[in-house]
């Protein structure tokens, strides 16, 4: 295995770390010093979405004065799904072999990042994952960890998706995943938009692996989980699923109709 700090990129290109923020003022320079020290060579985008406490400037402070970081400013609050979409739109028009999703709150440890992208030599997505062996949550409360096992679950049940963390959100794409993924049409906007793109990548029959990480709960700044978070996975997840069903069962109707036919066809 090549040493991961001494390689200039991923075999696979350049690798762009894309980091979603909303009031992470004091989250944002720790976790791209972290992922610096980590892999030295990465680009950081962070796609703000017009923060109120400031940390859209004190990304524009860390790009003046470092070439391998971005930003990405958005006038409002449009949920994770839209400012990951305006990421993932940037990376390709810019040329990335590597595009990886890390939150900014320090729950996605930057020293992980070197596993995910070696597993991504042989995978096309490479999912960092709580709930395969080894992976694990720090002080994450009874009640989130409820919510994530029981959409994982559901998630499971509804899609036939074979993944054991679909719903987190420390992963790494090759570019063509993104490519083909039609972004124009995810409309997801809170964490389903991580069911979404899980799914629309293993329904395109691209090699999903899981790597375990440790996830740990931010000590400083509040989640955005909210309710209707929650309520819009449920209803996306639910339809998604229930159109997955007719489409079986259409199919399996259309192969008796024809097996129907063919078997009633007379001997001469
Ligand atoms: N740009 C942008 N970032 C967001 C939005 N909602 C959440 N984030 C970021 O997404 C990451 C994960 O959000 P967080 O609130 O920590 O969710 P939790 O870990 O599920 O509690 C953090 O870096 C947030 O700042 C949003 O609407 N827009
Ligand atoms: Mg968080």
């Amino acid at each position: 295995m090549a040493d991961q700090q001494a390689r200039p990129d991923h075999e696979l290109g350049p690798v762009l770390v894309v980091i979603p923020t909303y009031n992470e003022r004091e989250n944002i320079t720790r976790i791209v010093k972290r992922l610096h020290a980590a892999l030295p060579r990465v680009h950081a985008l962070v796609v703000d979405d017009g923060s109120p406490d400031g940390t859209g400037r004190v990304a524009d402070e860390m790009a003046a004065a470092d070439e391998r970081v971005h930003v990405l400013h958005r006038t409002e609050k449009a949920g994770l799904g839209a400012a990951y979409v305006a990421g993932f739109r940037w990376a390709l028009e810019r040329g990335y072999g590597v595009v990886v999703e890390m939150d900014a709150d320090g729950s996605h440890a930057p020293e992980d990042l070197p596993r995910l992208l070696d597993a991504l030599e042989s995978a096309d997505l490479v999912l960092g994952s709580r709930y395969v062996p080894g992976g694990s949550t720090v002080n994450w409360s009874k009640s989130r960890e409820l919510i994530s096992r029981g959409g994982n679950l559901y998630s499971q049940l509804a899609l036939g998706a074979r993944v054991k963390d679909i719903t987190g959100g420390f992963r790494a794409f090759r570019a063509g995943v993104l490519e083909r993924i039609r972004l124009d049409t995810v409309a997801s906007q809170g964490y389903c938009f991580q069911i979404d793109l899980a799914w629309r990548a293993i329904e395109l029959g691209h090699r999903v692996v899981e790597v375990p990480i440790t996830f740990t709960e931010r000590e400083i700044g509040e989640s955005k989980m909210s309710g209707n978070i929650v309520r819009e996975a449920l209803w996306r997840v639910t339809k998604w699923g229930v159109r997955r069903r007719a489409t079986q069962l259409r199919g399996l109707f259309a192969a008796k109709a024809e097996a129907g036919a063919s078997g009633g066809r007379r001997p001469r």
